[in-house]
């Protein structure tokens, strides 16, 4: 374990919400907050109606800033830019012995980069936002499911996703369950996140309806304008989704705080390779069963 070099986490002492939320209009802390409940119940819904919960400006555009310039400082920096790959939606290898028009084969570019994990500032306000247990608490609740765990992935776990003019994120299923997305820096134009709410089920693959979706069908894809400090909270697992080609000089730049109900887990190799432009020992130590029996 001698890779890890970075310290893990905030303790709850050590993490002053108001450095990035205001307490007045999202008090997430408070349990007997009749807001709280309000927000909580939103996002229930959104996630029920549309896989997808939505809450407009609720990080503070100054903690928002402090993100923006922490990715502008680590943008060129360690693997942010090295792992472009064709992929698939499930970010398997090549299998040729699948007929030709299996969604397993349909490769797309991507020329999106990530920010990993391991690259955060000591005092990153997105590590501070992840390791919030308030945060953490207030998740679960919308997700209606629990426990929650921040997770063991050492690439993955927060990174920023970031997206320069031409840039494409193609169409794939996340290897965990839940990601918050927090846009920190919109492009000029393009870079719509689009996605097919539960289009697949914990036991069934649905391939079918997938394929379908890759060859253009646009009925159940829905569109999602994101604004810089929105919060998103998606289930990526089961909704297939992409970000259209970014344009202009401005990247896009989005915070992805994931979490999940295993918290010994961690991406597959092939999928940390595809993704973040490494396997570490850990991916191969931990490359267990899935609950679930999905492709990933
Ligand atoms: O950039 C986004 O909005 C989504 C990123 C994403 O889907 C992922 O990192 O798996
Ligand atoms: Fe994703």
């Amino acid at each position: 374990m001698s890779e890890f070099i970075t310290p893990s986490a905030f303790s709850a002492l050590e993490i002053p919400l108001e450095r990035f939320l205001n307490l007045d209009e999202f008090p997430i802390h408070d349990l007997t907050s009749s807001r709280r409940a309000e927000l909580v119940e939103q996002c229930r819904q959104g996630l029920d109606k549309w896989g997808c919960a939505h809450v407009p400006d609720f990080i503070l555009p100054s903690a928002i800033e402090e993100m923006h310039q922490e990715a502008l400082r680590l943008i060129d920096k360690g693997y942010a830019r090295e792992a472009h790959a064709w992929v698939n939606p499930f970010l398997t290898k090549e299998d040729t012995s699948l007929d030709k028009d299996h969604p397993k084969r349909f490769f797309e570019e991507r020329t999106s980069s990530f920010i990993n994990s391991d690259l955060l500032e000591g005092c990153s306000v997105l590590r501070m936002i992840y390791d919030s247990d308030v945060m953490v608490h207030f998740v679960a609740e919308c997700l209606n499911v629990g426990p929650i765990y921040r997770w063991a992935e050492p690439l993955g776990r927060n990174p920023y996703s970031v997206m320069k003019d031409g840039d494409y994120f193609p169409w794939h299923f996340d290897g965990n369950d839940f990601t918050v997305s927090i846009l920190v820096n919109e492009a000029d134009g393009g870079g719509d996140f689009e996605y097919v709410p539960d289009i697949r089920t914990p036991h069934n693959e649905c391939f079918d309806d997938i394929g379908a979706v890759l060859h253009g069908e646009r009925k159940r894809v829905r569109v999602l304008s994101l604004n810089t400090g929105d919060l998103q909270i998606f289930k990526g697992r089961y909704s297939m989704h992409r970000v259209t080609k970014t344009k202009g000089s401005e990247p896009r730049i989005i915070a992805l705080p994931t979490y999940v109900t295993n918290p010994y887990l961690v991406n597959r190799p092939h999928h940390s390779e595809a993704f973040y432009g490494r396997s570490m020992d850990i991916h191969h130590e931990r490359n267990l069963g899935r609950l679930d029996k999905l492709t990933d």
